[in-house]
């Protein structure tokens, strides 16, 4: 264990973003003493952000299972025999109804996801019209399809798309542990694409599959050596589901979520750090360390994809409890 950072660390001007971030740093913001690491997170936090403000988005499976990917986590993998029943493409109208409630309940994004290995013919034409109706509706739009090629990434900036998740999920070293039908390499290429056409990206990972603080840093320079950083960075807390390989696992140390967490935010500075899935497994007070450790953003509704997110009423009082607001 180091002892306690320097104060000397610590200054007023807003850190300088960096994208050269050594692992040995990266692995010695992990080691610090828990309270000067969150100490430190809510310095580079307070530059740049209103601390009490958090941003709110909202999911829905726009078309649910099915996946021929072999991510050994998700329940919606065709590769896994979950309770998750494959569904075909939402019609337009239920989507637009759903990003109304949406926003009447408070969101300010939302994000559409697809349990595709890459979108395609007249699926993809589909995702269009959706991305330019929710965007009348007053919200940002946010779509996750898995790959795209240059072609999808000019036409869905064209519709008004605003933000893409594509995330790199854990380190490069871990990766053929989880996922073998597509590449590290080939998640790269995709966010490479979304950022030449003017998307804002959302590009983070889960932790508690398995891989070791080693691999946690890894992710972190993976993610953090990107130029410009993810405007957004989804960190996930797995949820175990029944039926995927990942599901019997041993625990994470809670703690060691919330550095993940300090330590995205520390590396990230301008972005915003979303508290993602697993909320509804943890404590009121382990998401209130989050926030405290630089989270400032989270997925509100009743459901993420497939599995339970806490209610909108429960949201509602943690951030009277805690003084937060939507912003
Ligand atoms: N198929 C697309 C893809 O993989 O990019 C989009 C949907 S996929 C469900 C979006 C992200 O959800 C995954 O990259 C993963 O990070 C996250 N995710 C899926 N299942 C999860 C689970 N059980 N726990 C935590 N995060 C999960
Ligand atoms: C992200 O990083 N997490 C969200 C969103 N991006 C698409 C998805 C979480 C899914 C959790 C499992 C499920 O509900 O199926
Ligand atoms: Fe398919 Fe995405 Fe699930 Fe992987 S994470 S199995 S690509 S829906």
């Amino acid at each position: 264990m180091k002892t306690a950072a320097k104060t000397d660390d610590f200054c007023d001007a807003p850190q300088t973003l960096r994208y050269d971030w050594h692992k040995h740093e990266i692995e010695a913001l992990f080691e610090l003493p828990f309270n000067d690491l969150l100490y430190r997170a809510q310095q580079v936090h307070r530059q740049r952000f209103d601390p009490n403000a958090i941003q709110i988005s909202t999911l829905l499976s726009i078309k649910t299972g099915g996946c021929p990917e072999d991510c050994g986590y998700c329940p919606q993998s065709v590769h896994h025999q979950t309770s998750v029943e494959p569904e075909s493409l939402m019609d337009l109208d239920a989507v637009v109804d759903a990003a109304r409630a949406a926003r009447r309940a408070g969101a300010t994004r939302f994000c559409m996801g697809a349990a595709w290995r890459n979108p395609r013919g007249r699926n993809f034409e589909r995702v269009l019209e959706m991305v330019e109706h929710v965007r009348k509706e007053g919200l940002e739009t946010c779509m996750t399809l898995g790959m795209l090629d240059e072609d999808q990434t000019r036409r869905l900036k064209e519709s008004g798309l605003d933000y893409y998740n594509h995330n790199l999920d854990t380190s490069p070293e871990f990766y053929g542990e989880i996922i073998t039908t597509r590449t590290y390499q080939d998640r790269l290429d995709t966010l490479r694409r979304v950022r030449d056409a003017g998307i804002n990206v959302c590009c983070g990972g889960i932790v508690g599959m398995g891989e070791s603080r080693a691999d946690r840093v890894s992710l972190m320079q993976q993610l953090a050596s990107q130029e410009p950083h993810p405007e957004s960075v989804p960190v996930n807390m797995l949820v175990r589901v029944e039926g995927t390989p990942l599901a019997q696992g041993g625990q994470i140390d809670p703690f060691e979520f919330v550095r993940t967490i300090a330590v995205s935010r520390i590396l990230m500075p301008k972005s915003h750090v979303r508290l993602s899935a697993g909320r509804e497994q943890m404590s009121d007070e382990l998401q209130a360390l989050c926030f405290h450790a630089g989270a400032n953003s989270i997925f509100y509704g009743e459901k993420l994809l497939t599995t339970p997110n806490p209610g909108a009423d429960h949201d509602r009082q943690l951030f009277d409890r805690l003084g937060l607001h939507p912003g």
